[in-house]
C-alpha cells in the first residue's frame, strides 16, 4: 500500500522539534517550530485554502536519511495479522523506543531497580543486577487472557513469538527485545515474552479550525493521553481489533448499540488503512519478561464520515475527544503513541501532498 513512497525520517520516542524560531513565509503567515525536519524545496511554501487565511505556517517534513532503508516485514502468528511479507513499513532508529519502560511504571508497580552498571543490553548486565520481581495479583487466579503462570506450562501451549529478534535467559525466560528493566515477571501484562496490541490512528480534519485531529483516549490507569488501541484476541484479525476497540473505547459500545458508524463498516475501512508502524511498544506496564508489541494502522476519514462516529467513551477510558496533533501533543502521549501518530502524520503528507503545522494546522503543498 506504501511501497512506492520515499522513505521517511524514523521516529523519535522524544519528539525531534527544531526551535526555528520565527520563519515568515511569503505572506504574513505566522509560524512557529516544526514538527519536524527542514523545508524542502516541495513543502517549503504552503499555500493555504482560502478557508484557513490565518492559520499557522505547517510544518514540512525533512528529505530521508539516507541510511534509511524500508524494511520488508514477516508474518509471524496466526498469519491472520495484516501485514502480509513484503509489506514495506518505516525502521525506527537503532535503539529507539526503551525510556518509558525504564522510568515509568505500570499502576501498582515497585520502584524499577536498574542495573546498577547502567547496563542498557542483555550482554553488559552483570550479577549485581537484582530487579524487583511483579506480577500483578490477578495473575494467579488464572484469567483467560493471560498465560498460565508458569513459563513451562505455557510452552507447553503456545510458542513464543514476537515482531523483534528474541531473547532468553538462563532459564528460557524470555527477554525483553530492549534490554534490561528493573523489574522481572509478567507485572500487569497476561502473556509471557510479547504482548500483541493493535493501534487505531483515526484522524480528520476540523472543518472549523482547520486542524488535524485524532480520536484520543485518556486511559483510565495512568491518565494519559493515548491513541485508543488494544489486545488483540486469541485468532482476531487485525482490522477486527482495531474496530472493535474503537467501538468500545470512543464509541460507547458498551452502553449503545449501534452508535453511529458500525464495526463491521469500520473494519472494512481498516482492511484498507496505512500500516503505520509494527513491533515493540515503550509501555511503563513492560518488564524484562513482558512486554507490548503493537501494529498501528492510520484511517484518514472525510468530514461526512467522521460526523458518522459519535464519541463517547468506553469503560476503560477516562474521556474520548477529537484531538489536534501539535508538536506539544504529540510530546505527551501514553508509551511510544506519540511517535505513531507522528510517523502517520509524515506518511499522510507524502500520500497527499498536504502539510501540517506544528499546531495541527493543515495546508497545502506548492503547485
Ligand atoms: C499499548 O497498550 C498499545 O500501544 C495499546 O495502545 C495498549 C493496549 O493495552 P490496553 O489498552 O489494552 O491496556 O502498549
Amino acid at each position: 500500500m506504501i511501497g512506492n513512497l520515499t522513505p521517511l525520517n524514523p521516529i523519535n520516542t522524544a519528539l525531534p522539534v527544531r526551535q526555528t524560531g520565527p520563519v515568515k513565509a511569503e505572506a504574513q503567515l505566522p509560524s512557529d517550530t516544526l514538527i519536524s525536519g527542514t523545508p524542502t524545496e516541495n513543502f517549503a511554501r504552503p499555500n493555504f485554502a482560502p478557508t484557513a487565511p490565518e492559520a499557522e505556517t505547517p510544518a514540512v517534513i525533512e528529505a530521508p536519511p539516507a541510511e534509511v532503508a524500508p524494511k520488508t516485514l514477516p508474518v509471524i502468528g496466526d498469519g491472520n495479522r495484516l501485514l502480509q511479507p513484503g509489506t514495506v513499513v518505516w525502521e525506527l532508529q537503532p535503539g529507539w523506543g526503551h525510556t518509558k519502560a525504564r522510568t515509568q511504571q505500570g499502576k501498582n508497580y515497585p520502584e524499577r531497580q536498574l542495573p546498577p552498571n547502567g547496563a542498557q543490553n542483555w550482554k553488559d548486565v552483570d550479577k549485581n543486577y537484582q530487579p524487583v520481581h511483579y506480577e500483578a495479583p490477578i495473575l494467579a487466579t488464572n484469567p483467560e487472557w493471560a498465560d498460565p503462570v508458569s513459563l513451562k506450562d505455557t510452552l507447553a501451549q503456545r510458542q513464543l513469538q514476537s515482531y523483534e529478534p528474541q531473547q532468553f535467559g538462563a532459564e528460557g525466560e524470555p527477554l525483553n527485545p530492549k534490554g534490561p528493566t528493573g523489574i522481572s515477571g509478567r507485572g500487569l501484562l497476561g502473556k509471557h515474552g510479547a504482548n500483541f496490541a493493535a493501534d487505531p490512528i483515526v484522524t480528520r480534519v476540523n472543518p472549523d479550525t482547520g486542524q488535524l485531529e485524532m480520536i484520543a483516549i485518556v486511559r483510565e490507569d495512568l491518565g494519559q493521553v493515548a491513541i485508543p488501541g488494544g489486545m488483540v484476541d486469541h485468532g482476531e484479525k487485525v482490522s477486527g481489533t482495531l474496530a472493535r476497540e474503537l467501538c468500545e473505547e470512543t464509541l460507547g459500545k458498551e452502553e449503545h448499540s449501534g452508535a453511529g458508524m458500525q464495526e463491521k463498516k469500520l473494519q472494512e475501512m481498516f482492511e484498507r488503512a496505512t500500516p503505520v508502524y509494527q513491533g515493540y511498544v515503550d509501555d511503563p506496564r513492560n518488564t524484562d519478561n513482558s512486554w507490548m508489541e503493537t501494529q498501528a494502522f492510520h484511517l484518514h476519514l472525510t468530514p461526512d464520515e467522521a460526523k458518522e462516529l459519535n464519541l463517547q467513551k468506553g469503560s476503560d477510558a477516562a474521556a474520548v475527544e477529537w484531538k489536534p496533533i501539535t508538536a506539544e501533543s504529540l510530546g505527551k502521549m501514553y508509551a511510544s503513541h506519540g511517535a505513531f501518530v507522528k510517523q502517520a502524520v509524515l506518511l499522510w503528507q507524502q500520500q497527499t501532498g498536504l502539510v501540517v503545522g506544528n499546531d495541527g494546522t493543515v495546508g497545502t503543498a506548492p503547485r
